[in-house]
C-alpha cells in the first residue's frame, strides 16, 4: 500500500508544479498563446546515426522554429546508440572535438520535458539524452530574442564531426 501511494505522488508532483509554474508565469508568451500543452503545434524529430530528420524534410535539413508559437516537439532515438539532442550556436571546440553550445537557445526558456507521461519544468534546458529507442517530448515557446540562426547537434564524442548536426532558424 505505501509504496503506492509514493507511486502515486511521483506521478502527481510534476503536474502540480506545471500547474503552478503556469499561473506564476501567466503573463509570459507561452500561457497568452495557448492555455494547455494540448493546444501546441506538433512536430517529429527522428535521431539516428548521425542525422537529425523532421518529419517531411530530408536529413539534416533546416529547422524552422516560429517565435511565438508553442511547439510540442517529439523527439526519438531511431539509432542503435545513446544520442543527445542540444540546441545552440558556437560549439566548444577547445579539446578537439566539438563539446557543448557555448550558447544555448533555451537558456532562457521555461521547457517542459514530457516522459512516459510525466512531465518535467526545467528552465534553461541544456539538452535530452536518448537511449536507442527512447523519445520525449519537448514543449517549449521561443520568444522574439530567440531570432535568428542557430544549430542541433549531439554532442556524444565524434557525432558532431561525423556530421550529426542541422541549422536551426528562428523567425
Ligand atoms: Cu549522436
Amino acid at each position: 500500500m505505501k509504496k503506492l501511494n509514493s507511486q502515486n505522488n511521483k506521478i502527481f508532483r510534476p503536474s502540480y508544479l506545471l500547474l503552478i509554474l503556469l499561473f506564476a508565469i501567466s503573463s509570459s508568451s507561452w500561457a497568452q498563446e495557448s492555455d494547455k500543452p494540448g493546444d501546441a503545434t506538433p512536430l517529429n524529430l527522428i535521431v539516428t546515426e548521425m542525422s537529425f530528420q523532421l518529419d517531411g524534410q530530408e536529413k539534416n535539413a533546416p529547422i524552422t522554429f516560429q517565435s511565438g508559437t508553442t511547439y510540442d516537439l517529439h523527439i526519438k532515438n531511431e539509432g542503435k546508440i545513446l544520442h543527445e539532442v542540444q540546441f545552440g550556436r558556437d560549439p566548444d571546440m577547445s579539446s578537439g572535438l566539438a563539446h557543448d553550445y557555448k550558447v544555448l537557445l533555451f537558456a532562457n526558456t521555461e521547457v517542459v520535458t514530457v516522459i512516459n507521461d510525466t512531465e518535467i519544468v526545467s528552465p534553461g534546458m541544456t539538452e535530452v539524452v536518448l537511449k536507442p529507442g527512447q523519445e520525449v517530448h519537448v514543449l517549449f515557446t521561443l520568444e522574439e530574442a530567440n531570432k535568428g540562426e542557430w544549430e542541433v547537434a549531439c554532442f556524444q564524442p565524434g557525432h558532431y564531426e561525423a556530421g550529426m548536426h542541422a541549422p536551426v532558424i528562428v523567425n
